[in-house]
């Protein structure tokens, strides 16, 4: 593969490692830990793998060092740092006996149930060390949930004489991984299987886990891109820019964003929750800036979106619960088959309650037919797809052609429409998420080591410099609570959404009418990967302000 020199040279950085697992390990157990919610249930769910311990690793005079086998698998979508997390396990589990070997799973977890694979060579992994993306092994989102799938996967794992499994995912991903590894721990099969925190989104995070990897370097990529349009905005001063970003349900990635770049209007979704707020209100709240710097002669301006908005706006999200449950079939808990789209949307139609219909009805076609339509394999609407940038600046520009006509509004708006997302999930890592990956990675081999199955990968304290990050694990179980998905009550992981008690949204909020008005705009620049620490090697603002002192 020809690479760029940039890349050459990147590819000879060390990612850092916390002092802690700079050689030997043991397992420093903490106390029975339980659920997040619903406890009972989740215990009767898991009882092989409840109520286990944190584990922090210390120093050890000597640890187990035996060859082991082990099996990867990238699950969902792409987060930069995945082939960080794979060479950190690689150099893991070969730093405890050079036999050791490292297979991964192709196109994600339906690798594992097809049986394709592929074993990593220091060759294939030096191609990919500090590089972005998932493709040395290609991702996928099966959903892994079916007995006749764990017991076609333990096939294969019996084959290779693989021992553990490490599922790279999100919340679902690794639902997943504590099903699997109850399913496993309950058969007596011998093999383990550790979790590791992925997700641009941002919303795998709780007080064991800080941040999930990718969020990172997605942001810093998005607010590079958002400055460098607030610098064009500022420098024509005739455009609106509505910029849509990723993040599904939870607004992270436009808050950290925001933190970044300080533009005129940030929405939050939770907030637009909390504060019950319609469609319409969150138009007129947009059209009011607009207005107010119009007065002031600013014809220009940027509000940044998050992708999941739609579906908290709390009339449209019971719209989209009934749908959640009509388009499942009760019968088999999966999603109902339809010839086409059009027989899809018909019989939803006719099997919604009559308030929903009208709210239905009363939104633009196109986004009307997006939320009818199909739901990812994990049952979430495919909010990347609704264009809620177009709708948003259609919907503002009908409103101030009333008040102009009113004499309200007296500007001119034009409006340019983004939407990023998959321009940064597969950006080459931040030194943060190259450093946290690998130490990501390299920590699952002690977890396995130590015989852990049903944990996820944790590294704490990532604010301070990497030697003194916390390495160690966390059981899965810990985060699990029981809620509707599907037409269903499921044991998932529970999201982490923005907190609007939390102090990046209070920083937020304490400066948003302020960049509202002004034009305050920041303008971060591209990552830098060599320099001063201040430039080169900060966390998100998010991750700053959660655990400042
Ligand atoms: P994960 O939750 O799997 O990490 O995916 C994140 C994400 O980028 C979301 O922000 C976005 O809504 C979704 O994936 C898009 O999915 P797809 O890659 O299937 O288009």
């Amino acid at each position: 593969m020809e690479k760029s020199a940039l890349q050459i040279a990147r590819a000879a950085y060390q990612p850092k490692l916390p002092a802690a697992l700079k050689g030997a390990v043991k397992a420093q157990e903490g106390a029975a830990t339980q659920s997040v919610g619903n406890q009972e249930e989740i215990k009767a769910l898991f009882p092989n793998t409840y109520g286990m311990p944190v584990v922090e690793f210390v120093s050890a005079d000597s640890e187990n060092n035996e060859a082991i086998n082990v099996g990867i698998i990238l699950s969902g979508g792409q987060a930069p740092g995945g082939h960080n997390v794979i060479s950190g396990l690689y150099d893991g589990v070969k730093s405890l006996n050079r036999n050791s070997k490292l297979y991964g799973f192709l196109m994600g977890p339906g690798g594992l149930v097809d049986h394709k694979y592929v074993e990593f060579t220091d060759e294939l992994i030096d191609e990919y060390r500090n590089t972005g993306g998932f493709d040395i092994i290609g991702s996928g989102r099966t959903k892994l949930e079916k007995e006749s799938q764990f017991e076609s996967g333990i096939a294969i794992l019996r084959e290779l004489g693989i021992k553990a499994l490490v599922i790279i995912g999100g919340d679902d991903s690794n639902t997943n991984a504590c099903v699997l590894a109850e399913y496993y721990a309950a058969k007596k099969y011998g093999v383990q299987v550790i979790g590791c925190p992925k997700t641009i989104d941002g919303d795998l995070k709780n007080e064991q886990i800080e941040t999930s990897f990718g969020f990172d370097t997605a942001c810093k990529t998005y607010s590079e891109l958002i400055g460098n349009i607030q610098r064009d905005c500022n420098s024509a001063r005739k455009y609106w820019h509505f910029i849509k970003l990723m993040g599904r349900s939870a607004s992270h990635i436009a808050l950290e964003c925001a933190l970044e770049t300080q533009p005129n209007i940030c929405l939050i979704s939770e907030e637009v929750e909390k504060k019950e707020m319609s469609l319409d209100d969150v138009v007129t709240y947009i059209a009011r800036i607009v207005a107010d710097r119009a007065a002031d002669g600013n014809n220009f301006g940027t509000v940044l979106i998050p992708e999941g908005l739609i579906e908290f706006i709390p009339a449209i999200k019971k719209l989209i619960q009934q749908l959640n449950e009509v388009l499942t079939d009760p019968a088999t808990g999966e999603s109902r088959e339809f010839g086409c789209a059009d027989e899809q949307i018909a019989f939803v139609k006719g099997n919604i309650a009559p308030e929903n219909l009208a709210i239905l009805e009363s939104l633009p076609a196109d986004v009307a037919r997006q939320l009818c339509l199909d739901r990812d394999p994990h049952g979430n609407v495919q909010v990347s797809l609704i264009e809620t940038e177009k709708l948003l600046s259609r919907m503002v520009a009908g409103k101030l052609a009333v008040w102009k006509q009113e004499g309200k509004y007296n500007g001119k708006f034009s409006a340019q429409h983004h939407f990023f997302g998959y321009e940064g999930r597969c950006a080459a890592p931040s030194n943060y998420d190259a450093d946290y990956c690998y130490s990501l990675g390299y920590n699952a081999s002690r977890l396995i080591a130590n015989g852990k199955t049903g944990y996820m990968s944790v590294i704490k304290n990532t604010t301070a410099p990497a030697a003194e990050w916390i390495a160690g694990g966390v059981p899965i179980t810990m985060m699990m609570n029981i809620e509707r998905r599907n037409g269903a009550n499921k044991p998932v992981i529970r999201k982490a959404l923005v907190e609007l008690d939390g102090a990046p949204f209070k920083f937020f909020a304490a400066h948003r009418e302020e960049w509202a008005k002004q034009t305050a705009y920041v303008y971060p620049g591209p990552i830098q990967y060599w320099g001063p620490t201040e430039v080169c090697d900060q966390c998100t603002k998010t991750l700053a302000l959660e655990q400042a002192k």
